[in-house]
This record gives structure tokens, sequence and C-alpha cells, in this order.
């Protein structure tokens, strides 16, 4: 049902982010191919992340972070199939740097890894900026300074998951996501919300899957969809996923001016 979204399909600026702004509005999520984030980093990103995996549980426990819940998570009650990895403030080469050195990365993967948060934060800021045209708004740069965190996701599908949820129903809290799902392996579900229905987000190949997250609700006060998306166990197989959040400002978030009148009352308070 979501639009996959051409992003160098020849047509005007004005067209383009009218389509990115009705399947954010409406679904919350769509996929976009010719992103800009090259096929063969995708792939070599991928294999990346399978082997950071593999490292021994003391090596990767050392992954964690000053901020609660952002590091390394071992399969858990509530997502007993799910094992993660988190990087915060991936844009940040230093930031990089630090987890790979705990996590024992190779040369060839830490340039890997900063080449691809580079590409995909530039992505979820190219996104945003053309969200912020499609509604005429002044400041098309509000995203600046924003961190932006990367979360790496394996998941172990036995048998016994058959049927069951790999990862719990939830909305992203940040602005917007850029996921690189398995290109093989399904499961990812979002919800429509004028039906409340679930309907599937299934391997695309060479696409990207973007979803809206609380912030960018908070920022185009309503309009915007966050939308709840959740993962299914539906084969016994491994599953990977690699998500790169555009996080929102580290101070509190206001909608612009423009999102508020008398027929769009403020929704949020800061
Ligand atoms: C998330 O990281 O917020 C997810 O929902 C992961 C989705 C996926 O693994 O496909």
């Amino acid at each position: 049902v979501i639009p996959t979204i051409d992003l160098e399909e020849v047509i005007s600026d004005k067209t383009l982010n009218q389509k990115i702004r009705e399947a954010s509005e409406r679904w919350g999520c769509f996929r976009v191919m010719n992103h800009g984030v090259s096929l063969s980093l995708m792939s070599e990103m991928k294999k990346t992340i399978m082997d950071l995996f593999e490292r021994p549980h003391e090596v990767k426990v050392r992954n964690t972070d000053v901020l609660l819940g952002i590091g390394y998570r071992a399969p858990y009650d509530i997502n007993p199939y799910y094992e993660t990895f988190g990087l915060y403030d991936m844009a940040s080469p230093q930031a990089v740097d630090t987890f790979c050195d705990q996590l024992d990365a190779s040369a060839d993967q830490r340039e890997i890894m900063v080449k691809y948060a580079k590409s995909t934060d530039g992505l979820a800021k190219d996104l945003a900026r053309r969200l912020a045209e499609s509604y005429g708004l002044a400041e098309t740069d509000f995203f600046k300074g924003w961190p932006s965190q990367l979360r790496i996701n394996k998941y172990h599908f036995k048998p016994e998951a058959v049927g069951k949820l790999g990862f719990h129903l939830h909305t992203d809290s940040g602005f917007l996501t850029i996921l690189q799902a398995d290109e093989n392996v399904g499961g990812l579900e979002a919800m429509d919300n004028a039906s409340g229905k679930f309907f599937p987000i299934s391997p695309m190949p060479n696409t990207l899957a973007i979803i809206l997250g609380d912030m960018a609700t908070i920022w185009s006060n309503g309009r915007l969809c966050n939308v709840k998306h959740r993962v299914q166990c539906n084969e016994a197989t491994e599953r990977f996923s690699i998500a790169s959040f555009l996080l929102g400002p580290t101070t509190d978030m206001e909608p612009p001016s423009e999102f508020v009148d008398a027929e769009h009352p403020r929704l949020y308070k800061p």
C-alpha cells in the first residue's frame, strides 16, 4: 500500500516534496529508491554488522554509552529474540571510532560505518528539508545540530518464535528513521492510522524504508503521522536490520509558527 518514492524521478522539486509530504501525513512511512545511499555501501554495511554480531559476549557489552539504553542489548524479556547495538551521534566520526574501538572493528569496517552513517544522516536531513519546503516554511534547516543514532539489530528467529513478535509495537521517538530492513526476511509491519489494520512492509531490493517518529508529529503540530510499527516472526531464520534515526533537538521541540493558527491550535506543550 505505501508508496515507493523515486528520489531521482524527473519531476519538479515541488512535486517530489509534495509526494513525500502526502506519504508522511497519510502513512507515516514510505519507501525510497535512488536514495543516494549506494547499493554497494548497503551490502558492505550489512556484512559489517553481521560480523559485529559474531563478537563474544564480553566484547559486545563494551558497547555502552553515557545515555541509558543506547548501547548493546542482549535478548531480554519483552523482546526475547532481539539483539541490538547502538551508536549515539553517528554523524560524528569520533563517536563511530569509539564504537569501532569497543567492538574491535577492522579498519575497513570503520570506513564503511563512517561512510554509511554520513550517507543515511544526509538522506534523513534531505527528507526533513523537503518536508519543511513542502509546507512553505521559512526555516528549512530546522534540524541543524540534531544528533542521530544508529541501531543495528539481529533477530534470532527460532522455530518457537514463528507467529510471535520479534519487536513490540512502538513508534520511533525521533523525527525520522531510515531503515535498511533485511533484504530477504520480512516481518516488519506498520499500522494504518485510518483503519487500525496492520500491513507488511515487505523486503523490496535496493529501497530504504522511511519511518516518521514522534518528533515529526510534534514539530508539525499533528500533521505528520508517527506510524506504529512492529516486527513479526514469520519464519525460523535470522533477520538483520539497520536503523538510522534523526533524533531531534537537544532542547525542547517547538513547532514553527506556520503550523499554529486558529484552525490548528497548539497540540503539544514544550
Ligand atoms: C526500530 O529499530 O525502531 C525498528 O522498528 C526495527 C524494524 C526492523 O527491524 O525492521
